[in-house]
């Protein structure tokens, strides 16, 4: 079985019984000039995961092993999304609201989908989510088990916000998760860094975490 050196100690991983997650790679997030930078965010800090993260997906493709995307967004008509989330704070642009790149965050707008760099495909699954974690109000417990999947290997924005959340969720529902340092991004430096440690704490208290050339090297 591939084994990668990692936080807090090599993790390895059944590859019959692994998926990448890639989440949130969306244009609203890593777009100059989309909702993201509208909040006043440097979205240079998020675009850094861009170049290993196609590679990693280059690499895990060429296996033939599954892939996840998620995209975070809403229906058209918001009733989807509650109202603590849309009127929470004084943003400039809410969610909903005209943007650069379409209405903001909702489904079927460009500023929605997935970046060109990293777009899906073939089958490759593509789970639409209201909320932070990639498991609230979406199938993907369900795919998860009837694939007998029981590692992940995550990636993608931001990291202590979605990333985060869904680690969380995937470590409750007893999955183990290997958190690829280059390959998740945060506005925030500090909250990169902290969020990173937060998961490999206390002997991994959430997951482990390692850098993408390790794992691409694992699965060759
Ligand atoms: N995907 C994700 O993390 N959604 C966010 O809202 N992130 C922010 O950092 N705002």
């Amino acid at each position: 079985m591939p084994s990668v050196d990692a936080k807090p100690g090599n993790f390895t991983f059944d590859l019959d019984k692994t998926a990448l997650i890639v989440i949130d790679m969306q244009r609203d997030f890593l777009m100059p000039g989309g909702f993201g930078e509208s909040l006043g965010n440097d979205v240079s800090q998020l675009r850094r995961t861009i170049e290993p993260l196609a590679a990693l997906i280059a690499a895990w493709r060429s296996q033939g092993l599954p892939i996840i995307h998620t995209r975070e967004g809403h229906k058209p008509d918001l009733s989807d999304c509650p109202p603590a989330k849309l009127n929470r704070g004084a943003p400039s642009q809410r969610i909903g609201d005209p943007g650069a790149f379409g209405r903001i965050l909702i489904q079927g707008e460009y500023g929605h989908d997935i970046i060109d760099e990293l777009q899906p495909v073939g089958d490759e699954v593509v789970i639409d989510k209201p909320g932070k974690g990639a498991f609230y109000a979406t199938d993907l417990s369900e795919i998860l088990e009837k694939s007998g999947v029981t590692s992940l290997i995550v990636t993608g924005v931001t990291t202590e916000v979605c990333v985060h959340t869904t680690v969380r969720e995937a470590n409750d529902r007893g999955y183990e998760c290997l958190v690829l340092a280059d390959c998740v991004g945060s506005y925030f430096p500090e909250f990169q860094q902290v969020g990173l440690q937060m998961i490999a704490a206390q002997g991994g208290i959430f997951g482990w975490v390692a850098e993408s050339p390790a794992v691409i090297s694992a699965i060759q």
